[in-house]
């Protein structure tokens, strides 16, 4: 006899569309960061993702299909958290959508938005389908799954209440720690400033590159916008950018000629581990 086909032909069932609301949310989340998360730990809870951080819902057509990107340089201990908490979240949430973690090779000054640039590109390299990109510092877990991680029709800042912040926006025009463009709003702003080396800046650059291209930041509910932040030091070769203040003074001007258009980097490694891409780059140093 023959073998059924796994090819979707005319007889294939179509998954009707996942719910605008996903119905197994559960709401608030217990989040701590207490007890070691030994990566195998991880792998084994979340045997429905695939390699490379890829996920689809089994029973529905998701509506949205989202890659989810990382700045990276030496914090394996806060990924494996991170993992830990967002996989299931993310499934719940019912989307389609990959983990892309870009690590930046060398010692050099880190560079978080040039590496969201890179992040941006090497994921729709990966799957040309993106049409969400939502960009999260390692450290931030949600503390409610409420707080959708999908794209609408103005960029939207997820991570408005953090602990470290008192649960409070700290100022109106905040948009750091995780936010998410879809194609077109990132490709309206000219992606995010390659050139703001070491810490700080670079998020109020981006908020004024949106409020320039006529957009308006969308925000959850602040109940349901909670956020635990893994406590660290500062970095070593990530120091406070002392020109960071000019800098934002001056995206009107910058924004035009430094951004997705002009980014320029090297590609050392992309390595597809089962719970998230690792791709390893060279983004260069400051001039
Ligand atoms: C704040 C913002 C962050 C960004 C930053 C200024 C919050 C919660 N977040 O973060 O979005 O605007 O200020 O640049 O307010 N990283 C590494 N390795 C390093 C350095 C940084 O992986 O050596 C990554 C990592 O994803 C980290 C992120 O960059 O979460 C931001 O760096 P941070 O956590 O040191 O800065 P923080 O908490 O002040
Ligand atoms: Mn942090």
């Amino acid at each position: 006899p023959e073998a059924p086909s796994a090819r979707p032909g005319p007889t294939a069932p179509v998954l009707p569309p996942c719910p605008d609301s996903p119905p197994g949310l559960v709401g608030r989340l217990l989040i701590e960061f207490t007890s070691p998360m030994p990566l195998e730990r991880v792998q084994r809870e979340n045997p429905g993702v695939l390699l490379g951080g890829r996920y689809t819902p089994p029973d529905c057509t998701p509506a949205h299909t989202v890659a989810v990107i990382i700045p990276f340089r030496h914090r394996e201990h806060h990924l494996r958290y991170w993992l830990h908490y967002l996989h299931p979240i993310l499934r719940r949430q019912r989307l389609r959508y990959g983990i892309y973690v870009i690590n930046q090779h060398g010692e050099d000054t880190f560079n978080r938005a040039k590496l969201l640039n890179v992040g941006f590109l090497e994921a729709l390299k990966e799957d040309a389908t993106y049409n969400c990109f939502i960009f999260s510092d390692v450290d931030l877990v949600p503390m409610d799954d409420r707080n959708l991680y999908r794209c609408g029709d103005q960029p939207r800042h997820f991570a408005i209440a953090m602990d470290k912040f008192g649960f409070r926006l700290p100022y109106a025009g905040y948009f750091g720690g995780v936010s998410g463009l879809n194609k077109s709003q990132f490709l309206r702003i000219n992606g995010f400033p390659n050139e703001y080396w070491g810490w700080g800046g670079e998020d109020d650059d981006i908020f004024n590159r949106i409020s320039l291209a006529g957009m308006k930041i969308s925000r959850p509910d602040v109940r349901i916008g909670r956020y635990r932040m893994i406590k660290h030091d500062r970095d070593k070769h990530n120091e406070p950018n002392p020109q960071r203040f000019t800098k934002i003074q001056n995206t009107k001007l910058t924004m035009k000629r430094d951004g997705i258009g002009s980014v320029r980097y090297q590609v050392l490694e992309v390595s597809r581990q089962p719970l998230f891409t690792n791709i390893t780059v060279d983004i260069g140093r400051p001039p």
